[in-house]
């Protein structure tokens, strides 16, 4: 029967953010209502996602759809949305995109104390593969007095109140933690709400899996060089897989999910590597070390790292506490070479 498939007490993302947030008394609501606009823009980006095909075939006389609508490309759609979405969300003073090279200052009359640090549809460049794809996000509180500026965006992800992912796979589902653990919350479409089904998400202390681009297997320093070189070998027993989606939020939910490690290290033509600081490598740093993990730079830890300019990029080695430990130990071994 209808009844037996709905669950009358499902515990929705807001329901449980709602109940954390009543451990804090003098909270507002303001955190609360900020997630609950990001979940907003995360389950459009889902339906968009899911159905940009179709849209594209609609789009097929150039850039419009019959209906003479220009059909958006989904990254710039994305971003509308998250942008709009928090905006009006009457909680956010400041946002930084991965899509907009300058800060976005929330006008005054619609401020609230929080600066959101995103990328709207990141790995956007799989889409036309059907490879997953996600959204991430990084929440701080604006520090100081006075109008938003984009130095209030340079803090390190020490300071972060609140982290989370969209990962638009093979179902929807939102990683999220604000500072008490990490939870995995499934898209139930067919009532538009993100139910609770992983409590608690901790990482395996060490996995069997590593995932890196092997592509630039020629411009890797010698500490990744020797630990990819480890993870191939039998000689401390069977190899590691090799696993590589080529989509950071996908590497990485795998990387919570089955343990071991996530690298995209420095190469010699780029010193910082690929991933940006702000919105890639310390939200899903923050939510790894939540979850019992490590993410470091090679050097420090991710979140560690005082940003100097919004998009600057960082190397990022993440993943279960002694497959990172290990390739740390390496480049200690290299630099006392040195
Ligand atoms: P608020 O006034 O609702 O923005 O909350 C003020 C502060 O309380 C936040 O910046 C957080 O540090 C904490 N807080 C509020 N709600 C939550 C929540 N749901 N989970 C964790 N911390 C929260
Ligand atoms: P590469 C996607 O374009 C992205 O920004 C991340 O999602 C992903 O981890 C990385 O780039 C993949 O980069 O150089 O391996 O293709």
């Amino acid at each position: 029967s209808a009844e037996s498939t709905i669950d009358t007490n499902a515990m929705t993302l807001i329901r449980f953010v709602l109940a954390e947030q009543k451990r804090f008394p003098g909270a507002t609501g303001d955190l609360t209502v900020l997630l609950n606009s990001i979940l907003t823009a995360c389950k459009a980006v889902s339906s968009a996602v899911r159905k940009a095909g179709i849209a594209k075939i609609f789009g097929i006389a150039g850039q419009t759809n019959v209906q003479g609508e220009e059909v958006k490309k989904l990254d710039v759609l994305a971003n509308e949305l998250f942008i709009n979405m928090l905006k009006s969300s009457f909680t956010t003073c400041l946002l930084i995109s991965e899509e907009n090279d300058q800060v976005i200052e929330v006008e005054a009359d619609k401020r609230g104390k929080y600066i959101v640090c995103f990328d709207p549809l990141d790995g956007s460049s799989n889409i036309d593969c059907l490879v997953s794809i996600g959204s991430i996000f990084a929440i701080y509180r604006k520090a100081t007095t006075g109008p938003p500026t984009e130095q209030d965006g340079l803090q390190s992800g020490r300071n972060l109140v609140a982290a989370g992912y969209a990962l638009y796979g093979s179902a929807t589902m939102v990683v999220l933690s604000t500072g008490n653990g990490v939870n995995g919350f499934m898209l139930d479409p067919s009532i538009g709400e993100f139910i609770l089904t992983d409590y608690n998400m901790t990482i395996k202390p060490r996995g069997k899996i590593y995932s890196i681009n092997e592509g630039y297997g020629s411009l890797w320093d010698k500490a990744v060089t020797e630990y990819v070189q480890r993870k191939k070998s039998s000689q401390n027993g069977k190899p590691y897989a090799a696993r590589y989606v080529g989509s950071m939020v996908a590497d990485v939910h795998r990387t919570l999910k089955y343990g071991g490690i996530f690298m995209y290290p420095a190469t010699k033509d780029s010193p910082n590597g690929k991933l940006r600081l702000l919105y890639e490598c310390n939200p899903m740093a923050y939510l790894i070390e939540q979850a019992g993990g490590i993410a470091s730079t090679g050097k420090i830890p991710v979140l560690d790292v005082i940003p100097e300019k919004i998009h600057e990029r960082s190397p990022i080695f993440l993943g279960s506490r002694e497959d990172v430990e290990e390739i740390l130990d390496l480049y200690k071994q290299y630099d006392q070479d040195q």
